[in-house]
């Protein structure tokens, strides 16, 4: 017996715990998506400026937070963040992504506590949903899909090189936006560049928050 593996999900807006999500048992990536979706709403707290997930309050863009907690693959639990290596992403390993679009275009910051120490992961964001196999999140999300435009000026890399105690953060910004439903996760890579053992996964349902933009 396993045990059963819960995992928490967040999504804020304004500082405030607009919805809390119980994930257990048989809810999976649509319901992940379909949960945080009602909850979107203006997010004015992302400003990730340096990419040490500076947190300055502020800002007149739409976005969202979502945080969790790694937890291994389980064949029975999907867990929105999943764990392919204890030892480089451990079982309570905290991760949070924050998406903000405005004008100006779109920004992705992630802040990471409890992973493996002295580490330079590489990460990105992924077209689909985490799942128990790590190929499940899919390829890179492209602005524009060409194989051969595998680049974080076409992507969105977050690589990122913990301290000491596992802690780092990363952003990312773009003048294009994520359509809805084209980007679904950030994959955790053994190293950094582009490619690699994916060791951990977080489902995070991007999407265009814009507004007054046509
Ligand atoms: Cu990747």
């Amino acid at each position: 017996m396993t045990g059963r593996i819960r995992v928490h999900e967040r999504v804020r807006t304004m500082g405030a715990v607009a919805a809390a999500v119980l994930l257990a048992g048989t809810v999976g990536t649509a319901g992940i998506a379909g949960t945080a979706s009602a909850a979107y709403a203006e997010d004015g707290s992302s400003k990730g400026a340096g990419g040490r997930g500076a947190d300055s309050r502020g800002g007149d863009g739409q976005g969202l937070t979502v945080d969790g907690r790694f937890a291994p693959a389980s064949a029975f639990v999907p867990p929105g963040a999943v764990s392919y290596d204890p030892t480089l992403v451990p079982a309570g390993g905290w991760i949070q992504v924050r998406q903000k679009t405005d004008r100006k275009g779109t920004t992705v910051t992630v802040r990471v506590k409890g992973l493996g120490p002295n580490h330079a992961f590489g990460m990105h964001v992924h077209e689909k949903a985490c799942g128990v196999d790590p190929a499940a999140a899919g390829k890179h999300y492209q602005h524009v899909k060409d194989p051969k435009l595998v680049n974080p000026d076409n992507e969105v890399w977050l690589d990122l090189t913990t301290d000491g105690s596992g802690s780092a953060g990363a952003t990312a910004h773009h003048v294009w936006g994520l359509p809805k439903g084209a980007a679904n996760s950030v994959v955790l890579h053994r190293e950094q560049g582009g490619a690699g053992d994916r060791v951990g996964c977080f489902t995070v349902p991007f999407g265009d928050f814009r507004t007054g933009v046509k």
